[in-house]
């Protein structure tokens, strides 16, 4: 529900945190003044888990569709693929294997279509901007084409093909197809990425920014440069048999839920569980496991951590290499330590980084990584105990300006021990968006390879741009500089989940035209450019039918496993198209003289596998495979140690420790994360169970020293100002201060509320990724609260 009216003024402020002296408001239900934070003791997804799948089934207001879609969610004879993460499937097939979030996600997308015609003529856009993101989600799904008419401030319904011959004639309008920018969330589908990307490449630009510009860009580039291939190289099998499974930078119970299963299964036989993270989250502990429901009438919980290392916010790399030089120390004493025929026979340049390590003196390493040597050594005495090492890690090991030297450290100490391309050990990233690493696979990525490009030509007989397009980062300063003037999103919420949200507010509002290609109502359609279409699209739980019959779609895994999903449920509006045809229509209008059989992709989508199997190694007989139990496994050459490195070999980096130790004076560290009642931009309510807090997003988590040395008590409200790379200060007023186990000097609070503080200049010179997990900060006490009216 909508809040009321007087309290929505100034609402679009308040959630920018804009306005001293008043409390910020979140992006979730508007927050009362019942808040509070105590000390969470129970296993994750637990009972809590359950009552919170309780009510949000209650609020989708289809409670049976809601559990019809457990049961045929990530099952291997048909049924769809969890929206949610990129955790994959049992491969054993016997779990139902679903977890709390997974239902979130999935309901969320089951609600009916409520943002019609009639909804939207009741409303300017004006007003809707006071509506806080949830109340706009809340709305329900999108149900028909709409257009921005400025006259009245509102959107307008739009038949399809008018609103395909204004996307395409506004494309063939601009000087260079350079002035447009086209974005990808990571839900697409596999067939709809190709097309996208094809459309977009025979149109004439790389301009190609997508979500993992924010997420994981970095794994790609450290894995490429290291092991010659961006994906991880193991399966889950490797999960079923390792001796130590090292989980760094990822909250687990919230994130990717369905690996507590394989968390707890790994300490029944003994595994090592290693978690690496400034915060002690709910997964490093104990769980329920997720689909064993008998557990939860019985409190049975499993453990699912044997240690817990509590690093500084920036400090993986000096820690990863303290437990290289303890490793290197071994060595000394017992050769046996390393794995010399593997560093011998797969890798290059072991000696430069023995030299590297053995010069880095303990004092450095222990200050950059904000463990003590004692801490080190244990990890490292951990390390050369288990033969079997998968080192996991998300997204507090990406969103840094070291990502990729980080990222490629977790490589050099897999190969000190030949833990790379042997069964039960390797490196594995563990994705975010249910098939963002498949959109990467099949095409969406603004600096492809020119291989790729190759035979992009060849099949499609099209002449694709060859210079690298614009990210994420590259296309907001684009829109702003007047550069970039059409703006298409593939789904996703560009404008909330930037950085630096006034500016990109600004930038998206100087389009000529901004397309979003949607599920649900979201800030990305408020903030708008001079002309905008809403164009509303059948969502991963909906059938699909097209002129060929039922549709089904493929997605790949964060384990390189890629399998097909069927929609169950009737579309909620006969006007909601499939992505593949909207982009069929698109391309159309766009490319009249186009030989592309853009029609016949629509309606047949195994014409796409057809074609996609030409284009793309390893999707050799691809409609045959993906209709296959479990699908089929993408080759990853490095698996087999076929690494694919100019040298042929697995290259050791030789990184300098990051300079980032000291914030400077009085300053702090602030890494931005997500709740365990959100997804990304989507939120579902203020609570965050796991970390204890209840009713309220706008808060910073800091250790106890850091409040006292304010002189701040908890709930206290605060103003947070950051300093951005290029000098610039940007500030959020009133959030409130919560106590928190976290190392000092470092702070947290929620994404995508804290993007304000991540300037457009702060973004990785590796990576090009924002630094969201690295922003400086000051904390200081709010001036001057007035009470709100
Ligand atoms: N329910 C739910 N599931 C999701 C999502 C969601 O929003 N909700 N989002 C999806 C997406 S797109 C992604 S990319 C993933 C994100 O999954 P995560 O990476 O787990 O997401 P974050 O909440 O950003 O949390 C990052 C973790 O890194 C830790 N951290 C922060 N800084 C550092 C650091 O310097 N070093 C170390 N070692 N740790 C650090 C934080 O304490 C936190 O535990 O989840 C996916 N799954
Ligand atoms: N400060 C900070 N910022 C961050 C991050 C962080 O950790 N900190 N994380 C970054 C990361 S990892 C990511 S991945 C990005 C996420 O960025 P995005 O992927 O852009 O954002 P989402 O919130 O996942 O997008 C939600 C919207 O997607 C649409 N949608 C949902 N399902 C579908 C579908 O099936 N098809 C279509 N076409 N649309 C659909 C709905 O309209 C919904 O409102 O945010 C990044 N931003
Ligand atoms: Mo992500």
């Amino acid at each position: 529900m909508a809040s009321p009216p007087h309290e929505r003024h100034d609402a679009q402020q308040r959630m920018l945190g804009a306005v001293p002296g008043q409390p910020a408001l979140g992006r979730g239900p508007t927050p009362g003044s019942d808040y509070s934070r105590h000390e969470y003791h129970h296993p994750a997804a637990g009972w809590g888990a359950a009552r919170s799948v309780g009510k949000v089934l209650e609020r989708a207001g289809e409670p049976m569709e809601g559990f019809r879609a457990l049961f045929v969610m990530n099952q291997e004879d048909g049924g769809f693929d969890c929206p949610g993460c990129a955790w994959p499937d049992d491969p054993h097939g016997l779990h139902l294997d679903i977890c709390e979030n997974g239902v979130k996600h999935a309901t969320w997308e089951l609600a009916p279509a409520n943002a019609d015609r009639e909804f939207f003529a009741g409303h300017t856009v004006a007003e809707l901007a006071e509506w806080s993101d949830y109340d706009l989600e809340a709305v329900g799904r999108l149900a028909e084409p709409m257009s921005y008419n400025p006259a009245t401030d509102k959107y307008e319904p739009i038949s399809w093909d008018d609103a395909f011959v204004l996307v395409g004639g506004t494309l063939r309008e601009l000087e260079t197809p350079d002035q447009a920018a086209f974005y990808t969330s990571g839900r697409l589908s596999n067939e709809a990425t190709f097309l996208y990307q094809l459309w977009v490449r025979e149109f004439g630009t790389n301009n190609l920014p997508d979500c993992s510009n924010m997420c994981h860009e970095a794994s790609g580039r450290a894995l490429t440069a290291a092991i010659g291939s961006g994906k991880g190289t193991v399966d889950l099998h490797d999960w079923e048999i390792a001796d130590a499974i090292w989980l760094m930078a990822d909250n687990a119970a919230t994130n990717a839920p369905r690996m507590l299963t394989w968390l707890a299964e790994a300490d029944r036989r003994g595994a090592q569980l290693v978690h690496i993270n400034p915060l002690i989250e709910a997964g490093s502990r104990r769980t329920i496991i997720p689909h064993e429901f008998a557990h939860l009438a019985t409190f049975h919980a499993t453990s699912t951590g044997t240690m817990n290392v509590q690093v500084r916010i920036g400090g993986d790399l000096a820690l990863l290499r303290g437990v290289a030089k303890a490793v290197f120390e071994a060595a000394a004493q017992d050769p046996d330590v390393l794995d010399h025929e593997f560093i011998a026979q797969y890798t290059h340049g072991v000696d430069e980084y023995r030299a590297l390590v053995e010069a880095t003196p303990w004092a450095d390493l222990v200050r950059d990584a904000g463990v003590d040597e004692a801490g080190v050594r244990r990890l490292a005495d951990s390390y050369l105990a288990t033969k079997r090492v998968i080192i996991a890690w998300c997204l507090g090991l990406t969103q840094h300006e070291h990502g990729v030297d980080t990222v490629r450290e977790v490589v050099n100490l897999l190969l000190l021990r030949g833990n790379l391309g042997r069964p039960g050990a390797g490196p594995c990233p563990v994705r975010g968006h249910s098939n963002v690493q498949g959109n990467r696979t099949c095409g969406i990525n603004n600096r492809p390879d020119q291989p790729f490009l190759d035979r992009l030509a060849e099949v499609c007989e099209i002449d694709p741009p060859r210079e690298a397009g614009l990210g994420t980062v590259g296309t907001i300063e684009a829109m702003q500089s007047g550069d970039v003037k059409v703006f298409v999103a593939l789904g996703g919420n560009f404008a909330l989940a930037s950085p630096d949200l006034p500016y990109t507010f600004e930038a998206l509002r100087k389009c000529e035209l901004t397309v979003q290609v949607s599920t649900k109502l979201n800030r990305s359609h408020i903030v708008h450019g001079k002309r905008a279409l809403i164009l509303p699209c059948l969502g991963r739980t909906d059938k699909d039918v097209q002129a060929g019959g039922v549709q089904g779609i493929t997605v790949e895994d964060s384990m390189s496993m890629v399998h097909i999903s069927y929609g169950m449920k009737d579309p909620g509006s006969p006007q909601l198209r499939s992505e593949c045809a909207i982009l069929a229509g698109l391309a159309q209008a766009t490319l009249p003289e186009s030989r592309t059989p853009w029609q016949s992709y629509a309606d047949d989508y195994d014409r796409i596998r057809d074609t996609m199997a030409q284009v793309l190694p390893g999707f050799e007989d691809f409609n045959t495979r993906a209709r296959g139990p479990h699908g089929f496994r993408i080759h990853q050459p490095a698996r087999e140690r076929d690494f694919r490195t100019p040298s042929g070999r697995v290259e050791f980096s030789l990184a300098s420790l990051p300079d980032d130790v000291d914030p400077g004076e009085g300053r702090l560290t602030l890494a931005t994360v997500r709740s365990h009642d959100q997804f990304n931009t989507t939120i579902y309510s203020n609570d965050d169970r796991y970390r204890g807090l209840k009713g309220l997003r706008t808060v910073v988590f800091m250790n106890e020293n850091d409040l006292r040395d304010r002189g701040l008590e908890e709930f206290d409200l605060v103003d947070i100002t950051s300093f951005s790379k290029d000098g610039t200060k940007r500030t959020v007023h009133g959030y409130r201060a919560v106590r928190y186990e976290i190392p000092p000097g470092c702070t947290a609070g929620y994404m995508p509320e804290l993007n304000v503080l991540c300037g457009i200049a702060d973004y990785s010179t590796q990576s090009d990724q924002p630094v969201t997990k690295h922003l400086v900060v000051e904390v200081t006490r709010s001036r001057e609260v007035r009470p709100i009216d």
